[in-house]
């Protein structure tokens, strides 16, 4: 069984409705394939990579599994179809109904042709980092040995603006924290983390 965390975005409806109905819906198809133990909040972000399109909804999920990481990808690609998304189309960084990224599964360091564990873009993504940050701050990413808090520090340190990349947003649809099974804690350091 291993812990991942799962980074969801969309920014157009899928057949669900707007981005926000079209998250929470497949936050809930993750527990066929899985334990959801923790949602972060929902987060308005500015698009990144491709300026001329909608703010992206933005979430990070925290999923106890048994499935590999290359079953997991499958099935994350199998729920974005679900809501939508069509990879034969469309712009890369570009509007999507549904993306479901693998950010970290455990310690895991995997550089495959279809996938890459940690993601690649992890670190220079508040997208990413803030919601992460929120499920496991203490979290150690490998191979940088950098916790989530402190990669967020490094960003936030660096030359780009960030006032409104990322805004959390209020749903009546999403409900973050700990999924009612009460046995999440988020990750501590360990003896050899460098923040200890
Ligand atoms: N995803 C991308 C490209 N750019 N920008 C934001 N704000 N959020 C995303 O999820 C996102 C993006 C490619 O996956
Ligand atoms: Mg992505
Ligand atoms: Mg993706």
């Amino acid at each position: 069984m291993q812990t991942t965390y799962i980074g969801m975005g969309a920014n157009i409806p899928s057949p669900i409705g707007l981005p926000e109905a079209t998250l929470a819906a497949a936050a809930d198809r993750l527990s066929s394939i899985g334990r959801v133990i923790c949602r972060s909040t929902l987060y308005s972000t500015k698009p990144v990579g491709f300026a001329d399109q909608p703010r992206f909804v933005n979430a990070v999920i925290a999923l106890e599994t048994s499935l590999s990481p290359g079953t997991l990808i499958d099935a994350l690609l199998d729920i974005e179809r679900v809501f939508g998304r069509d990879r034969s189309t469309g712009i890369q960084n570009g509007p999507r109904t549904l993306d479901l990224d693998i950010l970290l599964f455990g310690t895991l360091v995997l550089h495959q042709s279809n996938l890459d564990i940690p993601h690649p873009r992890l670190a220079e993504r508040a997208f990413v980092l803030v919601p992460l940050q929120e499920v496991a701050p203490q979290l150690v990413v490998v191979p940088r040995q950098r916790t989530v808090t402190q990669l967020l520090q490094d960003l936030r340190n660096g030359p780009r603006d960030a006032k409104d990349e990322v805004i959390p947003l209020q749903s009546d649809l999403w409900c973050a924290g700990p999924c009612g099974h009460g046995d999440f804690v988020p990750r501590r350091p360990g003896p050899t983390d460098p923040d200890r």
